[in-house]
Parts: C-alpha cells; sequence; structure tokens
C-alpha cells in the first residue's frame, strides 16, 4: 500500500498501532490485519482491496498496464504472491504451525520454503514467458505486480529462503529497491520499526 501511494505521489499519514489504544484497532478494523486505510470515515482492510481503491480514486499515473490483457496478467501475478506465497507463510500461520501443531523449527521452515519456492519458481518462469520483455514486471516502470513482488522477497529473504536460482526476478528487484517510493515504504523505515536497542 505505502509503495502504491508512493509510487502515485499522494501524501498520507502513517500510524503505528502502538499508537493507539488498547482495542482500538480490533474496533476500527475487526479483521485486524495490517495494512487497513483510514478514507474519512471509512476504514478499508486487505491490501488488494485498499489498492483498488487507490488505483480507482488516483487512476494516474496509473499501476496498470494500458494493455487488458497485461493488466489481467499483472493481476494474476499479483494475487499469486498475495493468495499462494504470503498468506501461506505469514507470521501468524508459522505460529499456529509451531505452537498449537507441536512442529518443530525445522518442519516450520520446511513449510515456508515449499510453498515459497513453488510460487517463485511460477512467477521466475511467467516473467520469462512473457512476450515482450521489460525492466519491470509487465511494462517499463514499476507497478502492481512490481509493488507485490518487492516486500516478498524482502520476506523470503528473512525467513531462509535462497532467491539465486530467480534471475529475472532478482534483476527487477535491483531496478526497484533504489527507487524512493520503494525505498521509503520499507518496514524499515517506519518509525515504529524496532531499533536495535529495543531488539537486545
Ligand atoms: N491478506 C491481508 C494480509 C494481511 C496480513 O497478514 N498482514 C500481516 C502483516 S504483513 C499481519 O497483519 N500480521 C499480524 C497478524 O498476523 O496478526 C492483506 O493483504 O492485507
Amino acid at each position: 500500500m505505502r509503495i502504491a501511494l508512493n509510487l502515485k505521489g499522494i501524501s498520507y499519514r502513517y500510524i503505528p498501532v502502538s499508537s493507539l489504544e488498547t482495542g482500538e484497532y480490533h474496533r476500527l478494523n475487526p479483521q485486524g490485519l495490517l495494512p487497513a486505510l483510514h478514507i474519512g470515515d471509512h476504514v478499508v482492510p486487505q491490501s488488494s482491496a485498499i489498492l483498488s481503491y487507490i488505483e480507482e480514486r488516483y487512476p494516474d499515473p496509473s499501476l496498470l498496464p494500458d494493455d487488458p490483457a497485461l493488466r489481467a496478467q499483472a493481476r494474476g501475478f499479483a494475487a499469486h504472491i498475495a493468495s499462494e506465497m504470503h498468506s501461506l507463510t505469514v507470521q501468524r500461520v508459522r505460529h499456529f504451525l509451531r505452537d498449537k501443531l507441536g512442529d518443530s523449527e525445522a518442519e516450520v521452515k520446511q513449510w515456508v520454503l515449499h510453498w515459497l519456492g513453488l510460487g517463485f519458481t511460477a512467477l521466475e518462469e511467467t516473467l520469462a514467458q512473457r512476450q515482450i520483455q521489460s525492466p519491470f514486471c509487465f511494462g517499463d516502470r514499476p507497478g502492481w505486480a512490481d509493488l507485490h513482488l518487492i516486500p516478498q522477497m524482502s520476506n523470503a529473504r528473512r525467513l531462509g529462503h535462497d532467491l539465486s536460482p530467480y534471475p529475472l526476478l532478482l534483476s527487477v528487484e535491483q531496478r526497484c529497491v533504489v527507487l524512493d517510493a520503494f525505498r521509503s515504504a520499507r518496514p524499515e523505515a517506519q518509525p515504529d520499526f524496532p531499533k536495535p536497542d529495543d531488539l537486545a
């Protein structure tokens, strides 16, 4: 969501959940997950819904290719990341496997690497099969697919997944991470990201 807002040049206020009173975030967003977008009297949960809102409300510059087929492909690429990779490897799933099902750390890692491996392999093949090769996933500038891909690659690295088998994904990442829209959206760049002293 932050990358999308940055790419479109829309200013926003980042409110850390930790700055709210206990229970306040759940009252605003009963799903309880991050992020949520607060617009006037409305709170919108789920990144996919938030991104659709941002794209519809602020169509220029578009995050999607002009061509309807490419547009659908970009959405499909992003949906694969959100549904088939992120949701299966997110912290609450890993903790459930470990704390409720009694899986060892090694088994949890096996689960994570399995789903990430399947996902990234499919994404790499998708980029290889593009009829027109482009510097970003589906065009000459970063958009819908890229803003899903880059955070998922960071997560995967943190979870111990080797990304070297995916040269096309890595080349897109190299082009994105130097851009301010991506740099300033990183969790590490947010005011509530734990400082080294907090982790000690
Ligand atoms: N499908 C949701 C996933 C949201 C999600 O899992 N967010 C994580 C942070 S990246 C979260 O809220 N984790 C807290 C938790 O699992 O309780 C979306 O795309 O917005």
